[in-house]
């Protein structure tokens, strides 16, 4: 039996590699290894339909609207089915919380798990070829096998996570990961139709000089953020903002870097979603040795009053999440002093 503390080799792929960490939780029974390899099998499928969308006439808007009234694309309700029916499938999930559905899916009562997922996130995106993704939490239950689900298995804070991850569709699909024991990042390829291990234990720098963040809203901003974003200009940084967040993080992830989504007049509470984004990434980003805040408290932290709350997100390198948080407590000071 293979011990999960020597690191696997990269080209290792992804069946083995989840085989291996299994190893680390002794009382584990295989349903949460088996879950993962059911969003990376869902994963394939959805990136073969991205892939061809402009071929099959998939590209384009739906013509309905998502749980927060934002447009849904053809591609958003094709990628939630997929996820959706996946994890329905497999038997290791007894509720699934999704950004294309108003509420909780319960699914399987004797079954330990809570999925929280955005099947296609940036998806305004694909008609333009631009890199999109998929973001998913896991969470166990806590209330007891075969009983009702209850909010209180579903509201869970982020720190309770077991384990959280995303696909990327880009110029290469990659699935990035975590089940607390560091990030890892795996490379798919189609022509076999496998992960491999291509990004071991994946750190974010604790410095960058990369920001993303919608600067046509900078009129909206707080003071405290804009004074981020004129300190990020001072000192020369590289603005990049892709419009797609799995994107904006993972080339962060890389190079070092911050994500920033603020409050602003059309999104007072910030345009993300705690449950099935912010979390993801936290957890990530957290794992990876960077920081993930709502501007002043650590998302991990907070409990969520409803499964689509939006806040606030301030994620990525250590030392430029904790900048922001000082210009922002800077700023409340100043007017509190007014
Ligand atoms: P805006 C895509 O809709 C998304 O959820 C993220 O992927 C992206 O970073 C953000 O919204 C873009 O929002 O308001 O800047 O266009």
């Amino acid at each position: 039996m293979e011990d999960s503390r020597i690191a696997l080799p990269i080209g290792t792929a992804l069946d083995r590699f989840i085989k291996s960490r299994q190893t680390a939780f002794p009382f584990a029974t295989g349903e949460l290894s088996q879950l993962l390899r059911d969003i990376a099998l869902s994963g394939k499928v959805v990136n073969r339909e991205i892939n061809r969308a402009g071929l099959i006439n998939l590209a384009g808007a739906a013509g309905s609207e998502n749980s927060t009234g934002e447009q849904q694309q053809n591609l958003d309700v094709l990628a939630n089915i997929r996820f959706s029916r996946s994890l329905e499938k497999g038997g290791e999930v007894c509720a699934i919380v999704s950004e294309e559905e108003d509420e909780i899916i319960e699914v399987n009562r004797n079954a330990h798990y809570v999925v929280a997922i955005d099947p296609l996130d940036g998806s305004s995106n694909i008609d333009v070829n631009v890199s999109i993704g998929t973001l998913f939490s896991i969470y166990r239950r806590v209330s007891p096998e075969g009983g009702p689900i209850s909010m209180d298995d579903v509201l869970q804070p982020g720190k309770d996570q077991v384990a959280a991850g995303y696909i990327l569709y880009g110029s290469s699909t990659m699935l990035v990961f975590t089940t607390g024991r560091g990030v890892n990042g795996f490379t798919y390829d189609p022509s076999l139709g496998e992960y491999f291990l291509s990004h071991q234990n994946m750190q974010i720098p604790k410095d960058g000089s990369i920001y993303s963040i919608n600067e046509g809203s900078y009129h909206s901003f707080s003071q405290g953020v804009k004074d981020f974003v004129e300190d990020c200009r001072e000192k020369g940084y590289t603005g990049r903002y892709i419009g797609s967040l799995v994107a904006d993080f993972h080339r962060n992830l890389l190079k070092g870097g911050i994500y920033v989504y603020p409050s602003i007049s059309k999104s007072p509470n910030g345009k993300l979603r705690l449950m099935y984004e912010c979390n993801t990434l936290a957890m990530l980003a957290e794992e990876a040795g960077g920081m993930a805040t709502d501007g002043t408290n650590r998302i991990l932290d907070i409990v969520p009053s409803d499964i689509h709350q939006q806040v606030p997100f301030f994620v990525g390198s250590k030392h430029m999440v904790e900048r922001a948080r000082e210009l922002i407590e800077d700023a409340k000071m100043v007017r509190s002093s007014q």
